[in-house]
């Protein structure tokens, strides 16, 4: 892969008063990401995902990568086939041509099969290293506050193919509220809005 590089860690949603927004904070991260540079590869990482084998590399490939396909807490193995959950991979190529990911799932689930559909709606097919170098631990945690299942997710996701032109990297709309660099990240903090 030529060019930049760069992991981005979701935010947890302690700073805030309300639901939590995995797949826009991707989105934000994207954005913001681009400000510092041009970069053409993107990691996008849960926050309490460790990978376990170092054969496992965080890069793009020519089909958008899913790397944590073996997940402790689903007894190291992928619970379907279409599941992008966890960690993923994605060049700035990839991305655009799905318009990167929904702004409108707030709350626990169905972002990652909405992103799934993105891929599958646009003839791409998903990369996965295997069951043995794909194996990852989750740190355990409960369910964070602000965080409940989304009821609205099935039916989003029987709808991607309609909404995947007008919702994503192209209308997000965010504010940075903190940017905080350290020596080996740097953290920020925005506003997502609300449902
Ligand atoms: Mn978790």
């Amino acid at each position: 892969m030529l060019g930049g590089f760069l992991l981005l860690l979701l935010l947890s949603p302690e700073d805030g008063d309300d639901t939590f927004n995995r797949a826009k904070l991707m989105n934000i991260g994207y954005a913001e990401a681009l400000k510092e540079y041009d970069y053409d590869c993107f990691v996008f990482s849960d926050v309490d995902i460790i990978p376990m084998d170092d054969r496992n590399p965080y890069k793009c490939f020519s089909q958008p990568r899913h790397l944590s396909v073996s997940m402790d807490k689903f007894g190291f193995k992928l619970p379907y086939n279409q599941y992008f959950g966890g960690v993923s991979a994605l060049s700035k190529e990839q991305f655009l041509e799905i318009n990167g990911f929904p702004n409108n799932y707030w709350g626990w689930g169905g972002e990652d099969d909405d992103i799934f559909n993105r891929l599958s709606s646009r003839g791409m097919s998903i990369s996965r290293p295997d069951g043995e170098v794909g194996k990852c631990r989750m740190i355990r945690h409960e369910r964070d506050k602000l965080n409940d299942p989304n009821p609205q997710r099935f039916d989003r996701i029987q709808r991607t193919r309609l909404t995947i032109n007008t919702d994503g990297i192209s209308s997000l709309k965010y504010k940075v509220v903190k940017v905080e660099k350290d020596a080996l990240f740097t953290k920020i903090t925005v506003d997502v809005g609300k449902p």
